[in-house]
């Protein structure tokens, strides 16, 4: 792909750079992104209909599982090249933040070292009475496992739909998206708030905001520059072009 010039100077003079990433990011890792059809056992579930707390209360046992089936996938699942290129870039870009929406620690492994997590990560574990985070509990089978002070269900320490994102993270990201000068806004459907809001927050920041995705979002039509197709093309090839001599 060639990229457009001012494009390329906007993120080779920016003081600092933001990043925002969605499932997409990881689906050429091979973890399905939120929206699109599950396989197998999960086919007939919807992920909406999973992610929220009262799904949790009707059927604690199925959203654990679903949790449980989904954690050993993205264990098995390896960084792709857009999780490399995002971590090169905390190192070539000066003043880069990287948020992520994305639950599965990939950003991590490929190296990245400062993550901002919104939608929180799905290898911990939280007690659903009390909020707090839960490290070690009694295998008695119980399918979820009871926390080990109060008895409440265990549950991911993730956040569903309708619940208040973590207060620290979600304030550290606003203030990158207001502050950049460009951001990306990388695999994500841009449909879920308050992350949704991030870019086009940078935008009334006069921020340069680039998207990347192969399809069209309610974005789209409102970012200064659109690189359509797949993450793991598109920003090592960026990445490359930028930090040329
Ligand atoms: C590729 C690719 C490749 C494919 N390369 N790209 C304002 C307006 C309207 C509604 C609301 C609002 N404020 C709040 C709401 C309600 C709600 C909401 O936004 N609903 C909308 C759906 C309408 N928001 C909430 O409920 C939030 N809470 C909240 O606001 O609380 C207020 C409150 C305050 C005080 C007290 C109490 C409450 C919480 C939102 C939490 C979202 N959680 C989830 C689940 C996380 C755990 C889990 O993973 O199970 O987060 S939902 C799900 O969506 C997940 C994702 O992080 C998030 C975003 O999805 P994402 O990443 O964009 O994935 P997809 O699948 O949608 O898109 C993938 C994209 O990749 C596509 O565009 C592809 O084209 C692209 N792609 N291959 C690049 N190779």
């Amino acid at each position: 792909m060639t990229f457009p010039e001012p494009l390329l100077r906007a993120l080779r003079n920016a003081r600092k750079v933001a990043a925002l990433t969605g499932a997409g990011v990881s689906a050429e890792s091979g973890v399905p992104t939120f929206r699109n059809a599950q396989t197998g056992l999960w086919a007939q579930f919807k992920p909406e209909e999973l992610a929220t707390p009262g799904a949790f209360l009707k059927n604690p046992r199925l959203v654990w599982e679903w949790y449980e089936w989904r954690r050993q996938l993205v264990q098995n699942a390896k960084p792709n090249p857009a999780h490399f290129a995002l971590a090169e870039m905390e190192n070539k870009f000066p003043g880069f933040t990287l948020i992520t929406q994305n639950v599965d620690g990939l950003h991590q492994r490929a190296g990245s070292r400062k993550v901002i997590e919104i939608h929180g990560n799905i290898t911990r574990t939280k007690c659903f009475q009390e909020d707090t985070v839960v490290t070690q509990w009694n295998e008695t089978g119980e399918v979820p496992p009871k926390c080990p002070r109060c008895g409440g269900l265990l549950r991911p320490d993730v956040v569903w739909f309708e619940e208040a994102l973590p207060e620290i993270p979600t304030e550290a990201a606003f203030a990158a998206s207001r502050d950049c000068d460009v951001f990306l806004c990388i695999g994500t459907s841009a449909v879920v708030y308050p992350a949704a809001s991030l870019p086009l927050e940078a935008l009334q920041h006069q921020a340069t905001v680039i998207e990347i995705n192969p399809e069209v979002t309610p974005l789209t039509s409102r970012a200064s520059y659109v690189l359509n197709g797949p993450a793991g093309e598109i920003l090592p090839g960026l990445l490359t072009e930028v930090t040329r001599a």
